[in-house]
């Protein structure tokens, strides 16, 4: 496509889909302008894809997540159809900003955290490769929560991507079904029928997902609520304004916020039907289309796969069985096996808090059928494995992981340790049952946003190399090794690192008004607040270094940032208070006279995707720190070594597989093993013996509980310390001697700038194996059973 015709494109939208002239048009109406024409780019790939699909009668992948972070659209769709260039100009002509059109774009906060951005990378991937997938999730109107801190505390506001038109979208209220819950089931002779006690409307919005090179798009199709019953008349007519709308009100919070609190009964019970309203609305979808092609719903397994992203679809299984045998009458044996040969499941982690667990009760009366199904699937599987001794129902509790490892054929961990760890702990049994169902499919991200858009200046330097063949086979990377003796390439290098890090601090001075000096080591720890990715042990890290400066500020440090960014969990009290520590320890630092040149410490708020694509072109360390055994895979861990980044890191999930790759050398290395991690946790008092043993950390320890952060507050951080030391279930106190020296290996090496930067180009021309492209052939060959269509 031209220049002309994108011009044309976006001149007919802005005129006829927006009605603004060009003379008036403001930042938002040329992005909207900009998408439209773009989207109608889409449209003819997208139906091409569909018609083959059906001419071939391939079979088709379903992705059924919770969660889709896909972030921004706009510049991903130009960049995969490679109209970039022709963008650019068109607007440099109109006089307007292409970077603010592309900024202006919300982000699409349809996600949490690693399992959301995996699915994201996962859509890209399975269209590049032209493999027919369907994504299926929520349309959630406020997403997660936007973050913002009071006196250095998260406070959650809801999230408004919403408000605003949506240029990617299709409405499709004609894929509608209605979704019910509660009730009673009615049995007649064998047959079971289920009438539910309410229900909903769960309506399909379509946004067509390009893959590179513009060949193949694919469909993300999201469910939002809406009431069977708009509102009633009656009471309104009655003058009952609030109470007319309530069916209306209710309806809708299905899809309005991910991961409400769920530490209510209301909570729990919403989040619940939010999984089966997805999952079954999705689940009816995928049965219409197979029947309308094929009579024979036994052929099932032959055209559809459907991968469950973690437990949260998990009663796909039981829903699934119900449809095959109450609604159409297959034999319960055969509907179970049908149903286990189109499911597969992935599991995303291996804390037991993460694995879901639904209470007998609640699901019996939400689901009742469901209930029934579950107690025969657990009572036949138990029946044909007579020396099981763990079953899906313990004390009262479904557990859905062992529901949907029993109702899938293939069930998969997200890294080689990852996957390990499950066949030995939680799945330990279920795996000497079926020895072949667990396989391993180390994530991957996507190259296309994860360098070529967010690293511009890298991108072109690798272009300019090796030619761009890169960015659809991301090993090719590894050709880049030869230049590693090339001065002028590390010179390049070096300055594209360094011109992302200026960037950087450009916008953390406008942003945060903190000024950082880009010469400084960005050292960036960026993902969700957790205990177990020891966002704590950094801090700690950090309040030790500030105190060796101000004891001999001239002993040659080396100067560091230290960025953080992620979100926690609104229940989640403990890393809520990790943040405000942390906020605590910037404030004080960064005013610290003595060694302000030296160090400074900085929180951005509100992590999303597009602050992930900030942060990780500008970094030069980055910290994959959780405690070994916990972090399944990591894929910030991939995109930051990707990028360059020299990772400090534990033997944990994927981090292992990329020091195997861009090899141990180039990798800071430090902590407990997995097993190790396990003895020392048998180990009485061990958070007290290390802190005895280093008076490193109990220096720092005791700055905190003296109050030199919270001045007239010392008991603000009780809670964390006593967590540390008289608990500590991961770890730090014990890796954290480890961990200091680490990085101090660290910044001896960063004032080797040649060798670090030699480092850094064998991280990024080791890292192409990394790409979300592999892993998905992965999944088509391993699990799904699909071929790409060319
Ligand atoms: C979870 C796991 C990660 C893993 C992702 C994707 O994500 O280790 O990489 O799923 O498989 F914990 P987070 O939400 O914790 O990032």
């Amino acid at each position: 496509m031209t220049k002309a015709g994108l011009r044309q494109g976006m001149l007919h939208h802005l005129k006829y889909s927006l009605g603004k002239d060009p003379a008036h048009a403001q930042v938002r109406d040329w992005r909207v302008a900009l998408s439209l024409a773009v989207r109608d780019r889409i449209v003819d790939p997208w139906f091409a894809a569909t018609r083959a699909t059906y001419g071939g009668r391939h079979k088709r992948v379903y992705y059924l997540s919770m969660e889709f972070l896909i972030g921004r659209l706009l510049e991903d769709a130009i960049v995969n159809l490679g109209l970039l260039d022709e963008a650019e100009e068109v607007f440099r002509e109109y006089d307007v900003s292409f970077g603010d059109v592309l900024a202006n774009e919300p982000d699409a906060a349809l996600g949490n955290g690693g399992l959301g951005r995996l699915a994201a990378c996962f859509l890209d991937s399975l269209s590049t490769l032209a493999c027919p997938a369907y994504g299926y999730g929520i349309r959630y109107e406020h997403g997660l929560f936007r973050q913002r801190f009071v006196d250095g505390r998260q406070v959650e506001e809801p999230e408004t991507w919403l408000s605003d038109t949506h240029a990617w979208e299709f409405q499709r209220p004609e894929a509608a079904f209605e979704i019910g819950f509660g009730g009673e089931v009615a049995e007649t002779g064998s047959r079971a029928l289920w009438q539910p006690g309410e229900s909903v409307i769960a309506e399909a919005h379509d946004t067509p997902i390009i893959g590179w090179r513009g060949n193949w798009a694919n469909t993300l199709r999201l469910w939002s609520a809406r009431p069977t019953r708009l509102f009633d008349l009656e009471r309104f007519n009655r003058g009952e304004f609030a109470a007319a709308a309530e069916p209306e009100a209710l309806a809708r919070t299905i899809s309005r916020v991910l991961y409400p609190d769920d530490t209510t009964e209301q909570g729990k019970a919403l989040r619940l039907k939010q999984e089966y309203f997805f999952t079954a609305a999705s689940l009816r979808d995928i049965l219409r289309r197979f029947r309308s092609e094929y009579d024979d719903l036994r052929k099932l397994p032959l055209k559809v796969a459907i991968q469950l992203n973690d437990t949260h679809p998990a009663i796909a299984g039981p829903e699934l069985v119900r449809l095959l045998h109450d609604e159409n009458g297959i034999d319960f044996d055969d509907a179970v096996a049908i149903a286990r040969a189109c499911l597969s499941y992935t599991n995303h982690t291996l804390m037991p808090e993460a694995l879901e667990r639904w209470s007998e009760a609640l699901l019996g009366s939400l689901l009742p059928r469901h209930m029934k199904l579950i107690e025969r699937i657990d009572d036949t599987h138990a029946r044909q494995h007579p020396d099981r001794k763990m079953r899906i129902r313990e004390d009262g509790d479904v557990r859905m992981g062992e529901l949907s490892f029993v109702m899938a054929h293939k069930v998969n961990g997200v890294s080689a340790l990852h996957t390990d760890l499950m066949r030995q702990t939680v799945f330990a049994e279920l795996n000497r049952l079926h020895p072949d169902r667990i396989v391993n499919e180390t994530n991957g991200v996507t190259p296309r946003r994860w360098l070529l858009s967010c690293n511009p200046r890298l991108s072109a330097l690798i272009d300019r190399t090796i030619g761009n063949d890169w960015v659809g086979d991301l090993e090719r990377l590894s050709e880049l090794e030869p230049h590693v003796e090339d001065s002028g390439f590390r010179a390049d290098f070096a300055a594209a690192k360094a011109e992302n890090k200026a960037e950087l601090a450009r916008f953390i001075l406008e942003t945060e008004n903190i000024a950082v000096d880009p010469e400084a080591m960005f050292d960036i720890q960026i993902k969700r607040i957790h205990e177990y990715k020891r966002q704590h042990m950094n801090i700690l890290e950090t309040i030790a270094l500030w105190q060796a400066i101000r004891d001999n500020p001239d002993a040659g440090w080396t100067p560091r940032v230290k960025i953080f960014a992620g979100k926690a969990a609104p229940g989640y009290v403990l890393a809520k208070k990790i943040i405000h520590l942390i906020n605590d320890v910037a404030r004080l630092v960064n005013s610290d006279p003595v060694t302000s040149s030296l160090l400074k410490v900085v929180f951005m708020p509100n992590y999303n995707v597009t602050l992930a694509e900030r942060l990780i072109p500008a970094a030069d360390l980055s910290e994959q720190i959780s405690t070994a055994g916990k972090e399944a895979s990591g894929t910030g861990n991939m995109k930051l070594a990707l990028n360059g980044a020299l990772t400090i890191g534990t033997r944990d999930g994927a981090n292992v597989e990329i020091r195997e790759r861009v090899g141990a050398e180039n990798f800071f290395l430090f902590g407990m093993t997995a097993p190790e991690a396990v003895a020392r946790r048998a180990v009485p008092d061990h958070a007290t013996r290390a802190i005895e043993a280093s008076p490193v950390l109990a220096r720092a320890i005791a700055a905190i509980e003296a109050g030199v952060f919270s001045p007239g507050d010392p008991e603000r951080y009780r809670d964390v310390v006593e967590n540390l030391r008289w608990s500590d279930y991961f770890l730090v106190c014990s890796d954290f001697d480890s961990y200091y020296a680490s990085q101090r290996e660290a910044d001896a090496v960063f004032m080797d700038r040649d060798r670090w930067i030699r480092m850094s180009v064998r991280n990024t021309a080791r890292s192409g194996w990394f790409s979300s492209d592999r892993t998905i052939r992965g999944y088509m060959n391993d699990i799904w059973g699909v071929q790409s269509i060319v």
